[in-house]
């Protein structure tokens, strides 16, 4: 395969030059790094395992009608993704006090908020991420009033959806964090679409009976057993069998290398259902 163009390396993540216009590669890396990179590891079978979710939810929300940048998988570590000019804040929900909010507030972990929450942080590393409001948002015009607007609204639907999702499958959806992109359409005219990623690397997940962490802050607060716990999200979901995709400590490669294929079909539907070619069935069977 021909080498790709690296436009960006991240943290977790790296962005190539995708095939067509337009497109992106995201690669998702085996790294997990926390408080501003200051903690770092290489954790095996992580970028996989994000893979696989983020492009299965992505999929989810875009059935329900919210634009994301995901296009279709290529392979265990990389997606193809509708590339955007990413907008520089990270938009974080919290329905369950937890993480910063908790050292900020001196609220107890675990209680319920009155109402889900949302916070604006401005995406800049060398400043760590600086919790702004809305009115910096717009003072230093990070977005716009419209843009802002349509954000605020697909993140509750992202919430409720998400809160639904994951409460079927036991578990609880005590934070998470999204970021939007602006796709620019023939005209001129912007598109807000939902981009990056969203795993147990950017969500706070629950086990409803016993309360136990499923996501990063198990390496964020030195509890081990993320590959374990991130598998057991994805088997939840469906995604991977489940005795897991691991073999002693590797990716068992002849497991992860189909696992793609599920997401794939569902696009190519939702493809097929804008062109007109698949109808919804008759509610009942027709008489021959
Ligand atoms: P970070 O930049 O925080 O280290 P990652 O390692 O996750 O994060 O890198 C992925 C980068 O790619 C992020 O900065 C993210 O904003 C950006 N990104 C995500 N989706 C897209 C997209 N569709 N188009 C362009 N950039 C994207
Ligand atoms: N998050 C924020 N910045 C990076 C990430 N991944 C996510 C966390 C958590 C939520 O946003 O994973 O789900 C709130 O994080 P915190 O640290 O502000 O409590
Ligand atoms: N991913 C961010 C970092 O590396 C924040 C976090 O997830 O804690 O520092």
């Amino acid at each position: 395969m021909a080498r790709k163009n690296v436009l960006y390396e991240g943290k977790a993540k790296i962005i190539y030059e995708g095939p067509d216009p337009g497109t992106h590669i995201q690669y998702f890396k085996d790294d997990a790094t926390a408080f501003n990179a200051e903690k770092h590891d290489v954790i095996s079978g992580k970028g996989v395992l994000n893979n696989r979710i983020s492009a299965h939810l992505m999929s989810k929300i875009e059935a329900i009608g919210i634009p994301t940048h995901f296009i279709r998988s290529i392979n265990m570590r990389e997606q193809l993704i509708r590339a955007v000019e990413i907008i520089p804040i990270e938009v974080v929900v919290r329905n369950i006090a937890a993480g910063s909010l908790c050292k900020r507030l001196g609220l107890k972990e675990g209680q319920i908020l009155p109402k889900p929450l949302i916070e604006f942080y401005y995406k800049n590393d060398e400043l760590g991420d600086p919790m702004v409001g809305e009115d910096h948002i717009l003072t230093f015009d990070w977005a716009d009033p419209y843009e802002m607007e349509e954000i605020i609204n697909m993140t509750w639907r992202i919430n409720d959806y998400l809160n639904g999702l994951f409460e079927g499958i036991g578990l609880r959806l005590v934070d998470f964090k999204v970021e939007f992109g602006r796709l620019y359409g023939e005209y001129g005219e912007v598109y807000i679409i939902l981009a990056d990623e969203i795993s147990p690397d950017n969500c706070r997940l629950w086990d409803a009976k016993t309360n136990e962490k499923l996501d990063k802050d198990r390496f964020r607060l030195d509890l081990g057993g993320l590959v374990e716990a991130y598998q057991d999200v994805a088997a939840r979901l469906g995604l991977i069998p489940k005795g897991g995709i691991m073999d002693h400590g590797d990716i068992n490669e002849q497991i992860a290398a189909g696992l793609e294929q599920i997401e794939n079909e569902m696009a190519k539907e939702r493809e097929k259902r804008k062109r007109g070619l698949v109808r919804t069935p008759p509610s009942k069977p027709r008489k021959l």
